[in-house]
């Protein structure tokens, strides 16, 4: 029988690439997102692909009725869920703090606090059930510093990070793995959702410069959750080989 992985934000970006790569090591799915037809495409190719079976659930994690009502329902064969990837998240605009928009803010605090909050309370009690199982949080180099304009965004990654230390220690005696993972700079759909849908803007974050890839991600985390039981990697910063922190990147183009 496959085991089975929880994947939230798997319609694009990183949460695909690692749906992508634990259906290639046969885990089956379950895949979470807002965008009900870009959701049901990516299970679409995934069960086509390979030979495993997606549920997919659409909902917005800021929704914590939503969040127990989809999480507490699940089909008896889905509940014994071995991993939660907790990776639903995102940036709104880039601000100076005295000229922060409210409703930014509250998006970024929703979705990346409290929707990782609601949907790890839902799905914890799986995972106590079995005395087993991984949760891997995504987080960001904005979790370790902070940089001009990220204010809110640095403020929700950071939460994650110390959330994620917190968890660990709660969830201890319950056998359960905790860590997480910090990206820099990945090429996804981040920074046209961070710009409002202004490509031209996303597309200069990523100008004259070699990124991370999603799939680079999906390769650390499968890393991370491929080691034997008795290992737990707390943490993990991956940065592009041209960004040293978040405020020195240089415009280089690695072949
Ligand atoms: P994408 O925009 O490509 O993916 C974000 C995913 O999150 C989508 O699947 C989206 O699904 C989902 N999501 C966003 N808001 C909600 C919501 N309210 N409810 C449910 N799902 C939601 O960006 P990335 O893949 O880059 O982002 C994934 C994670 O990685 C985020 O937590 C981000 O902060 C983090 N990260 C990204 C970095 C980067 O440079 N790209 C670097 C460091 C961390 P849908 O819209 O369908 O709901
Ligand atoms: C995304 C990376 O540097 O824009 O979390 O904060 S950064």
């Amino acid at each position: 029988m496959n085991k089975i992985a929880l994947i939230t934000g798997a319609t694009s970006g990183i949460g695909e690439a690692i749906a992508q790569k634990l259906a290639a090591e046969n885990y089956d799915l379950i895949l979470t997102g807002r965008r009900a037809e870009r959701l049901h495409d990516v299970a679409t190719t995934l069960t086509t692909s390979y030979n495993i079976k997606v549920l997919p659930l659409v909902f917005d994690v800021r929704n914590n009725d939503e969040v127990t009502r989809q999480l507490g329902e699940i089909p008896q064969e889905w509940q014994a869920i071995e991993v939660l990837i907790n990776n639903a998240g995102l940036a709104v605009g880039l601000t100076a703090i005295q000229d922060g928009v409210l409703d930014d803010w509250e998006r970024m605090i929703d979705t990346n606090v409290k929707g990782l909050l609601y949907v790890s309370k839902a799905v914890l009690p799986y995972l106590i059930a079995r005395a087993s199982g991984t949760i891997i949080n995504i987080g960001s180099i904005a979790a370790k510093e902070a940089y001009g304009k990220g204010n809110v965004y640095c403020g929700t990654k950071h939460a994650v990070d110390a959330i994620t230390k917190g968890m660990r220690i709660d969830l201890l005696e319950h056998n359960i793995r905790v860590g997480a993972i910090h990206p820099g700079m990945v090429d996804t759909e981040f920074s046209l959702v961070r710009f409002k849908g202004d490509k031209v803007a996303a597309d200069k974050v990523y100008e004259n410069l070699t990124p991370l890839y999603a799939q680079d991600i999906a390769d650390a985390l499968w890393f991370m959750l491929s080691r034997p039981a008795h290992v737990c990697i707390n943490d993990m910063v991956i940065m592009p080989t041209v960004q040293a922190n978040t405020s020195n990147t240089i415009r280089r183009v690695i072949q």
